[in-house]
């Protein structure tokens, strides 16, 4: 194995729960209680894609000048809270395994849906860590499209086969596998139980692991 294709949200750091509170409210203002299941299957879609699955759990129709407004209103009040976020919000063996790599000179590229991805990073301050950045502004087709992960290998110089990702959604485990890569599945959630192999946090992730890979 040459190289780690890291998700962001639920993998890096847990900004579900930020997601969760801004599309809630945007549920609300067209009259709509989002749940938490509902919102666990949002985890690796887009946001123009949540958009349109909450409008159709709603059952509501709405200009496309009003889903724009939504549109921005939710990244407005997601952003909002994602600035007062801080490193102490990295999700457990994060850093230690960006390190790993590091030490070990495996590639490391992001793989996320998300257009705020390299603010995050930013945020975290763990931006130097990244050889290559894929994320929602570069990519044409969601999640569970590949093209996320391969644009992240080609950027890499590895080939498909010879990359690792870690995800936490069940459509980004579907992305992965549809570009024959390794996967391996965080958060213990049901829903990446398909995963090649899967691991509750990182911090479980030991060396010889990856090693044996
Ligand atoms: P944004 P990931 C995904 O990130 C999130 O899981 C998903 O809930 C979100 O809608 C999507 O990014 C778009 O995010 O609104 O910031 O562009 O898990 O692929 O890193
Ligand atoms: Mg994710």
């Amino acid at each position: 194995m040459k190289a780690f294709i890291f998700d962001l949200d639920g993998v890096i750091v847990d900004t579900a729960k930020y997601h969760f509170i801004a599309w809630k409210r945007i549920g609300e203002k067209v009259g709509f209680q989002l749940s938490h299941e509902q919102n666990e299957s949002l985890k690796g879609v887009s946001r123009v894609e949540s958009l349109e699955r909450i409008l159709g759990w709603a059952e509501v129709e709405i200009s496309s000048t009003e889903k724009e407004a939504l549109l921005i209103e939710k990244n407005e009040d997601y952003l909002q809270q994602i600035d007062a976020m801080g490193r102490e919000e990295i999700l457990p063996g994060v850093i230690e395994l960006l390190q790993f790599a590091q030490e070990n000179n495996i590639p490391v590229a992001l793989g996320s849906a998300s257009k705020n991805a390299t603010r995050i990073l930013e945020k975290l301050n763990i931006t130097s860590y990244f050889n290559a950045i894929v994320d929602g502004n570069h990519v044409t087709i969601s999640k569970p499209d590949p093209e996320v992960f391969l644009k992240g290998a080609a950027l890499l110089n590895q080939a498909p086969k010879d990359c690792i990702v870690f995800e936490d959604a069940a459509a980004g485990i579907a992305a992965a596998k549809a570009a024959g890569m390794t996967t391996i599945g965080m958060g213990g959630a049901d829903e990446v139980k398909t995963a090649d192999h899967c691991f509750d946090t990182m911090a479980l992730i030991k060396p010889e692991f990856i090693r044996s890979l």
